[in-house]
């Protein structure tokens, strides 16, 4: 009898860790990853797999030479976090994000998206 418990306490342990596993991790984007726009968005949208600490949070969009090109703070509600973007010209832009989810773990990645010419 004590050995099933010990068993059934190390399954739980084991369900747990798995559970705790489940990070936020980038779900899908508007512009899409990787995608070319036929015209500059005004907005950049995250959504992830898990509810964010908005506090610690944050996006940056930059342009080919580096420059910022979000308009600053990220706006974030459960999963979903936005930014402003300023009048981008074509060209390939790269979004990295870097995220505190509610279980309290830490992910990050990095994307690009393109701008068509004429
Ligand atoms: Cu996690």
């Amino acid at each position: 009898m004590r050995t099933l418990v010990i068993i059934a306490s190390l399954l739980f342990t084991g369900l747990g860790t798995i559970a705790a596993q489940a990070h936020a991790f980038l779900d899908h984007a508007s512009p899409l990853v990787g995608s070319t726009v036929p015209t500059a968005p005004h907005e950049l949208t995250l959504w992830f797999t898990q509810n964010l600490e908005a506090a610690f949070s944050t996006v940056e969009v930059s342009d080919s030479n580096g420059g910022r090109v979000d308009q600053g703070k990220p706006s974030i509600r459960g999963n979903t976090m936005r930014v402003g973007l300023k009048a981008l010209s074509p060209g390939t832009y790269r979004v990295r994000w870097h995220v505190l989810s509610v279980d309290t773990h830490t992910t990050q990645g990095s994307f690009t998206f393109h701008v068509g010419g004429s």
